[in-house]
């Protein structure tokens, strides 16, 4: 089974949660991508759904399979999540953003009364770290942020790489919501709760790609089946 198989495996069995009459976040990524496809031919037999995209990528995806949109200013809680993730370490916290959605993929997550995490088993770490780091920030400043989180990285005994994410034509990515991504190779992250307390104090940083305490369930497809955590 390749890869693709895998995520779609994993998207099946979170779509097994998903109640007539619920109001959804929907994911970023490849992975949170079939789900959306496998929730469409749901709807299309009935299933009576709403949801919110957590990127235009994903709200273009949902309106081609008819899955019905809303926001959350019209809903203020949401029923499930269901998102991809770059890592996964044993206390289910994640290392999100390498779609450059995780901005909007946390607020969503946030309101949510469940995260349920679909990827292929790759994913499952001991240690946060090994994917960079994504830390979304305003370009207004940027030195001054830079300074700032390499500040944060050595009081936390993490030293790496940070560079600025390029987009296609060379230039910065710009986020969906108008913001620069700054992604850190730091190895392994060994105080995850307390490193996503520090960077989100920093002036100028947007938010960061560690959800802490959010995820409820992994659910993580591999040659041996889909394996779940809770
Ligand atoms: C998104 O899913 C991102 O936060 C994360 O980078 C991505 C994982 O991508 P994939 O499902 O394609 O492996 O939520």
């Amino acid at each position: 089974m390749n890869m693709d198989e895998l995520k779609r495996q994993a998207a099946a069995k979170a779509l097994e949660h998903v109640r007539d009459g619920m109001k959804l976040g929907l994911g970023t990524g490849s992975t949170a991508k079939h789900f959306v496809e496998l929730l469409g031919e749901r709807v299309a037999g009935g299933l009576k759904v709403i949801g919110v995209p957590t990127s235009e990528t994903t709200r273009a995806d949902a309106q081609r399979c008819g899955v019905p949109l809303t926001t959350l200013d019209e809903v203020d809680r949401l029923d499930l999540t269901v998102d991809g993730a770059d890592e996964v370490d044993p206390a289910l916290n994640l290392i999100k953003g390498g779609g450059g959605a995780l901005l909007r993929e946390k607020i969503v997550a946030a309101a949510s009364d469940r995260m349920i995490v679909i990827a292929d088993d790759s994913k499952w770490v001991p240690t946060l770290g090994r994917f960079p780091l994504p830390v979304e920030v305003i370009p207004f400043g940027l030195s001054a942020t830079r300074r700032a989180i390499a500040d944060v990285f050595a009081k936390c005994g993490l030293h790496g790489e940070m560079a600025i994410r390029s987009g296609k034509d060379g230039h910065a990515f710009v986020t969906d919501g108008g913001h620069w991504i700054i992604d850190a190779r730091l190895g392994t992250i060994t105080d995850a709760p307390r490193l996503a307390g520090l960077l989100g104090a920093i002036p100028g940083v947007v938010e960061h790609g560690l959800f802490i305490g959010l995820a409820s369930t992994a659910m993580l497809a591999g040659s041996q089946g889909i394996r779940v955590f809770e």
